[in-house]
């Protein structure tokens, strides 16, 4: 049995979508982050950067004591090993899985990220920001596109390649971004769209940067967005 420390973000959806995938056992542990909760002593224990998702697999192959992970990318890469599920196990095949992996952790993420918070969260418009950011995130969504104009999937097979991206495409409009300018991974995106893990992994999902979710308290800001060292 896997706990999954969740909240409904893409981070977090990518490892839902993981578990879906690969039809693991899992038990959800709601994590509320306007709240603070992943500030608590114990959520930090798993997850020192106070960030979801995070994973406990008390059935570690090979026995032993539980395994705590935070980074969706490093417990996707960690649960696909131990299933031997979603990513290949020849050299080339898992070498162009993880290039994309990394590529959506250090890229699409972060960018897309910064994007959304201008866009949706940010008190005032900065418009250097949302410029910077929206120029970059399109460029990142053309770089995937390009990627899929000759291939099914990203990187060879249906992989944690594609489950880690997928979440980060779902707030396209929030990112500023039409799919339409982009062919190839829009059809990528309705096929990934329509499989029967992606339709469990959403089922009953908000979108996280639905107007509701604009409406901030001051003291809910201070906790996502005030932050500093601890
Ligand atoms: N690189 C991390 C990013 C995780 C992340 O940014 N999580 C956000 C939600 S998507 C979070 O937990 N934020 C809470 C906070 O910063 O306090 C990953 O991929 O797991």
């Amino acid at each position: 049995m896997i706990d999954l420390y969740f909240a409904a973000t893409p981070n977090g959806l990518k490892a839902k979508l993981f578990l879906e995938e690969a039809d693991i056992a899992y038990r959800v542990i709601p994590v509320s982050l306007s709240k603070g909760e992943q500030l608590k002593p114990e959520f930090l224990a798993i997850s020192p950067n106070n960030k979801i998702p995070a994973i406990v697999d008390h059935e570690p192959l090979g026995g032993g004591a539980p395994i705590s992970l935070f980074e969706s990318g490093a417990i996707m890469l960690y649960l696909a090993e131990k299933t031997g599920r979603l990513i290949p196990t020849d050299t080339a095949g898992r070498a162009e899985v993880l290039q994309w992996l990394f590529w959506q952790m250090a890229g699409l993420g972060p960018m897309a990220g910064q994007i959304g918070h201008f866009n949706v969260h940010a008190p005032e418009k900065v418009p250097y920001a949302i410029d910077r950011y929206t120029r970059e995130t399109s460029r990142l969504y053309g770089v995937l596109n390009q990627r899929l104009a000759d291939r099914s999937f990203i990187a060879g097979e249906f992989s944690i390649a594609d489950i880690a991206c997928y979440p980060w495409i779902v707030p396209h409009e929030a990112h500023g971004q039409n799919l339409d300018a982009f062919p190839h991974l829009k059809r990528w995106f309705e096929t990934m769209a329509a499989r029967p893990a992606t339709l469990r992994a959403y089922e009953g999902v908000e979108n996280v940067y639905a107007p509701k979710h604009q409406k901030l308290s001051e003291e809910e800001r201070r906790i996502l967005f005030g932050q500093g060292a601890r």
